[in-house]
């Protein structure tokens, strides 16, 4: 009966969810994002609770009276799974896979689970592997014990014995290979992910000089669709969580012949695996050298406000936490109540509210990057040789003319630009360049 941890994935497997949330916190967490996660790692949710508890037991997490209680509805609901939204000690699972007899997962777990899946290109699959690798094996390992004594058990239905969510990426191998192995994978690992990494910053170099922006948000929040509508990017789109594993970057003209960088990459997620967030450094480098991130939120979730706290809490911990943020309101058109819409946007009045996908409030969008890029607006007094017509084409380009005077063989033309764009004019070397007005 290795196969109960061996193979921890979850495709088409009957799943129980349940949330333990101790009693003196009013958590109102309502199991609907534990709920999405497991649906796109492919289980069939039959089941779902919360349980209270009043403390967490070092054993069974929820206590074994109501560990009993679970095992009950595993049974009637013939699950193969369960799903916990809490973090589980290797013992803890460990215990209540001797009581329910099926496989245990928890949070963590099935994020791996959901990561491996959806890992296409190289970087990401090392990646996901080495996540799994640093918090999926221990877990295995000391599995070893247990899972003889728990032999015979998910073996009711035909998804049980072939396996499921949690170790799609190292594979079914795990539990044969000696630890010594696993270390020098994990050395391996790290090893081509550096050198992915150190790739990845000269490309980054590479883009120097030019404005980046880095979509960021929670899942399933609309980076794509956002990436999409404002660049001609064909970038996949899906309602489940964490279509994106990947940085993507293309050309965003923002009008007035500014081209910038935007980027989309991998969603954030509340209580992300801490491996999790350490493999996925090199994707999220785009993030951490951008000038301007762009925080997509989800309006029309009711959890919308923790969500931007998730993201806030991952940004900071990948060295993000003071980077200039544009927050973005975005499913506007989807918002059930105007009120709550209205509530967040009290909290928060400086954020734009768009709609991604009916194209609502994308030109605001754009004139508020457009003002970010620029920085803010000077006035200014330009001398230049009448026969340099690049200076005048620059400011028409990127400011607005509201003079121009001929004298002698000059032009001194007064007009206003972005305080970010005086090196480029600066680059032309002008005769002269006055301050007007700040
Ligand atoms: N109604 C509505 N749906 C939207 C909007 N923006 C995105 N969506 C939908 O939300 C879902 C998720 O969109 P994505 O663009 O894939 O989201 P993402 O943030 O890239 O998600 P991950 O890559 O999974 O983290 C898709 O079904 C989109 O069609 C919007 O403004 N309004
Ligand atoms: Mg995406």
């Amino acid at each position: 009966m290795q196969k109960l941890r061996q193979t921890l994935r979850v495709r088409k497997e009957r799943a129980i969810l349940v949330a333990a949330i101790l009693r003196a916190r009013n958590d109102s967490d309502d199991l609907a994002e534990l709920t999405a996660l497991a649906e796109s790692a492919g289980a069939i949710v039959v089941d779902r609770f919360q349980q209270k508890i009043r403390t967490i037991s070092a054993t069974t997490y929820i206590g074994k009276g109501k560990a009993i209680f679970l095992d009950k509805r595993v049974k009637r609901f013939k699950a193969d799974v369960v799903i916990f939204d809490n973090d589980l000690s290797p013992r803890q699972i460990r215990e209540l896979e001797k009581i329910v007899k099926v496989k245990v997962l928890d949070r963590g777990e099935l994020i791996l689970d959901i990561f491996a899946t959806r890992a296409k290109t190289k970087q990401a699959k090392l990646q996901v592997e080495l996540a799994q690798l640093e918090y999926t094996y221990p877990r295995l390992t000391r599995m070893w014990l247990h899972l003889d004594t728990v032999a015979g058990a998910g073996g009711g239905t035909a998804a049980g014995a072939v396996g499921g969510i949690g170790t799609r990426g190292p594979g079914e191998q795990q539990l044969e290979i000696d630890r010594r192995l696993v270390n020098k994978r994990i050395t391996q690992l790290k090893r081509e992910l550096v050198n992915i990494d150190k790739r990845k910053i000269r490309e980054i170099d590479g883009r120097k000089g030019l404005f980046k922006i880095c979509i960021i948000g929670y899942t399933n929040a609309g980076k794509s669709t956002l990436l999409n509508a404002l660049t001609d990017a064909d970038v996949f789109v899906e309602d489940r969580l964490f279509a994106t594993l990947d940085t993507r970057t293309r050309k965003w003209t923002l009008g007035g012949g500014a081209e910038v960088l935007l980027s989309d990459t991998v969603g954030f997620l509340k209580n992300l695996p801490h491996q999790l967030i350490a493999s996925f450094k090199a994707t999220l480098e785009e993030a951490i050298n951008a000038d301007l991130l762009v925080h997509i939120v989800d309006v029309s979730n009711p959890d919308a406000l923790n969500q931007i706290d998730s993201v806030n809490n991952v940004l900071a911990e990948i060295g993000c936490g003071e980077s200039p943020i544009l927050l973005v309101l975005n499913k506007v058109d989807i918002v059930r109540k105007v009120s709550d819409l209205e509530m967040v946007q009290t909290l928060l009045p400086d954020a734009v509210c768009i709609s991604a996908k009916t194209g609502l409030g994308l030109e605001q969008l754009t004139d508020v990057v457009s003002a970010r890029y620029k920085g803010s607006e000077l006035l200014l007094r330009v001398s230049s040789s009448q026969s340099d017509g690049r200076i005048q084409s620059f400011l028409r380009a990127y400011g607005r003319i509201v003079k121009e005077q001929y004298l002698d063989g000059s032009v001194q033309i007064d007009a206003t630009l972005g305080r970010n764009q005086l090196p480029g004019l600066k680059r032309l070397h002008p005769e002269d360049i006055e301050i007007i007005q700040t």
